[in-house]
């Protein structure tokens, strides 16, 4: 098989899949040219070679590239938009799209085919997804197929693969992929919820955008990645903003105290609140038994942990009142 010679390659499977006699593929050596979905500012509608080398990561490392192995690299339009758009613009985040369908050279340019053993809908074929994302791996890539056979996706995982230096994102489409691609291409299976899809393009928009927030810059101070759902384990606590009275509904007054403490004990007990009603999954021993402390054990606790001789005038008094159980 000469260089870049297109060979046809009529494969006659064990059991036809129906209809017969399609010829399966032709694969051509090497790929000669990559149309790449105009990516992030550079690549507009330009063809470009892929051998020249991917733009490696500015000087402090933004974290991983993203490249994202699809049929239909125009359904990530809303990656170009705000937070991630803005930080694919400033270099924090390098997005690159792979199609399979640039790695076919069949006059069809196929992608699927009928599944062996028969059965509805089509495969993806092993051969256009292995040699898309041979044309961008590394050793270091992760190879994750978006899939509802994955494991699935929550913040600890989003905060796993915020850490790893390159990650290619396949995305499936009608009956999934052949089978060889999960036993030989992949490092990994996510799913994002147990659900199907029509593919996996949403999958990995969902993943990149959970990502991307959590890279260096990539939200401003304005969104802070702060104390939000899921990072401490537990839910957010209500958020409020002006008016302090909006309909005759007040803001709680001790949002309005200013006082730090005070604001950061009620917080906490609210989301502790909201994580027990509404995801009780998530309350681990831990937090029940600190849900079930209304602060007054933790202030009995203090007060037998306080040498004597140290206490405060005012709490002598205090303790006192305490160690008699109010009946
Ligand atoms: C999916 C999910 C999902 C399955 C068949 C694409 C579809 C089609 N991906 N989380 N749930 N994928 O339903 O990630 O190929």
């Amino acid at each position: 098989m000469k260089d870049g010679q297109q060979v046809d390659v009529t494969e006659q499977p064990a059991v036809e899949p129906s209809p017969p006699s399609r010829c399966a593929a032709q694969i051509s050596a090497s790929p000669t040219s990559l149309s790449l979905y105009a990516g992030e500012g550079e690549q507009d509608g330009a063809e470009q070679d892929r051998e020249a080398s991917p733009p490696r990561p500015t000087t402090h490392d933004p974290g991983p590239r993203i490249d994202v192995v699809t049929l239909f690299p125009e359904m990530f339009e809303p990656l170009r938009q705000s937070i991630i758009g803005r930080a694919v613009e400033q270099g924090q985040l390098v997005i690159r799209y792979v199609n399979p369908r640039d790695f076919t050279s069949d006059r069809h340019r196929t992608v699927d085919d009928y599944p062996y053993g028969g059965g509805p809908g089509m495969v993806m074929k092993p051969e256009p997804l292995f040699l898309a994302v041979e044309s961008v791996a590394d050793p270091e890539s992760s190879v994750i197929l978006m899939s509802p056979a994955g494991r699935v996706f929550n913040q600890q995982i989003a905060a796993e693969l915020a850490t790893r230096p390159h990650l290619i994102l396949i995305c499936g489409h009608y009956e999934g992929v052949d089978e060889r691609v999960r036993e030989h291409l992949l490092t990994d299976e996510i799913s994002i919820g147990d659900y199907v899809l029509t593919g996996g393009e949403l999958a990995a928009m969902v993943i990149v955008d959970a990502v991307a927030r959590l890279l260096p810059g990539v939200l401003g101070h304005a969104e802070s990645a702060g104390d939000e759902s899921h990072s401490h384990g537990l839910l957010e606590y209500p958020q409020y903003t002006r008016p302090p009275e909006f309909r005759g509904w007040p803001v709680p007054e001790r949002l309005l105290s200013g006082h730090h403490a005070e604001i950061a004990r009620w917080r906490r007990r609210q989301a502790l609140e909201v994580t027990a009603a509404r995801r009780p999954d998530l309350m681990t021993p831990a937090l029940l038994a600190e849900l079930a402390d209304d602060g007054t054990k933790k202030k009995k606790r203090r007060a037998r942990t306080r040498p004597p001789e140290a206490a405060a005038p005012d709490s002598v008094e205090a303790a006192a009142s305490e160690s008699t159980p109010d009946v």
